[in-house]
């Protein structure tokens, strides 16, 4: 019997997304789907990589402000307060915000939310070892379906979405995203929101063209996802990893490039895609930001800024917003 792609949700959910964005011209896939196990490794190496400014320039935010930080997320003397974090990968900004709040806060927990089962494993190992103390309460789940669950999580919360996760939105589903977030807030909730800021073009294009090659990797992987889980035979010896950053729109974007006119056969949608040579498939959008940008962004949402936090070289902003 040929391997089911219809009777499991999440590739019957793939395929469908597939089917419909091979039809878009330009062609189009989600960045949602580049986070399957070896995608999420590869975006640790990412993380690590000399160009990729982001995570360090959080990190340092982190490190600089934790603190205060903490102070800003978690009301005094809340009793259930919960701290949960969409996109939480490995998580390792995050425990330095952790380790702040444990301090002054006994009872609350963490709650990671990532749509890599694996990932999620990691750094439930890795807290049970470095922070023994720490209650979690760990969700694999797509960002919609955790926010269903944000609609009556219990207690006081702080939402973080950080590492400009929310670069990949456009502005429509960016503004729709944060209305939806901001939505169950209450009164002494509060979102943390990592935003990575407009800078030197070149730093920024540099970032999603490395020169180890992991960024094309990580791209082509979504392929070889592709192949594996519908059943299509992308041939990677033809395709390649293009980006360019407009520094009018503020946006990175990420293409999968077909070197030469090819057609590819996809056996969980029964069709064959034809492309061109040099015809793209759109895969990521990762925008950058302004302040005034993210100001108006916030008040279009619904929300008040509660405080910004930048590193040293202004190269990233933290922002503590509440309802
Ligand atoms: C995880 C969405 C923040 O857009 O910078 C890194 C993903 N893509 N290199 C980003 C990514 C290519 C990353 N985010």
């Amino acid at each position: 019997m040929p391997q089911s792609s219809i009777l499991n949700p999440a590739t019957s959910e793939l395929a469908q997304h597939v089917a419909a964005g091979l039809r878009k011209t330009p062609k189009t896939l989600s960045s949602m789907y580049f986070y399957d196990d070896a995608g999420s490794r590869l975006f640790q190496q990412i993380m690590a990589l000399p160009e990729y400014y982001p995570t360090r320039a959080e990190a340092a935010i982190f490190q600089q402000h934790g603190r205060a930080l903490a102070a800003a997320l978690s009301p005094a003397g809340s009793p259930d307060f919960s701290l949960v974090e969409l996109g939480a990968g490995d998580g390792a900004k995050t425990k330095l915000l952790l380790r702040e709040l444990l301090q002054g806060n006994a009872a609350f927990t963490y709650a990671p939310v990532d749509i890599s089962a694996g990932a999620m494993t990691g750094l439930v190992d890795t807290l049970r070892r470095e922070l023994p103390a720490l209650r979690v309460a760990p969700v694999v789940e797509d960002y919609a379906t955790a926010l269903t669950q944000l609609r009556t999580w219990p207690g006081t919360k702080a939402v973080l979405f950080l590492g400009s996760n929310i670069g990949n939105f456009g502005p429509a589903e960016r503004l729709n995203f944060l209305r939806q977030l901001a939505a169950p807030l209450g009164p002494a909730d509060r979102l943390l929101i990592g935003f990575d800021l407009q800078k030197d073009p070149r730093r920024i294009r540099a970032a999603y063209d490395d020169a180890q090659g992991v960024t094309a990797a990580f791209n082509l992987n979504l392929l070889t996802r592709l192949n594996r889980e519908l059943g299509a035979d992308f041939d990677l010896a033809h395709w390649q990893h293009y980006t360019d950053y407009s520094p009018l729109s503020g946006a990175v974007r990420s293409f999968l490039v077909s070197t030469r006119a090819q057609q590819v056969h996809i056996a969980a949608l029964e069709e064959t895609v034809d492309f061109a040579a040099w015809e793209v498939i759109h895969t990521e959008n990762s925008f950058k930001f302004t302040l005034p940008q993210i100001e108006a962004l916030a008040a279009e949402a619904g929300l008040r800024v509660v405080t910004f936090f930048t590193d040293a070289a202004g190269d990233f902003a933290d922002v503590v917003l509440a309802a």
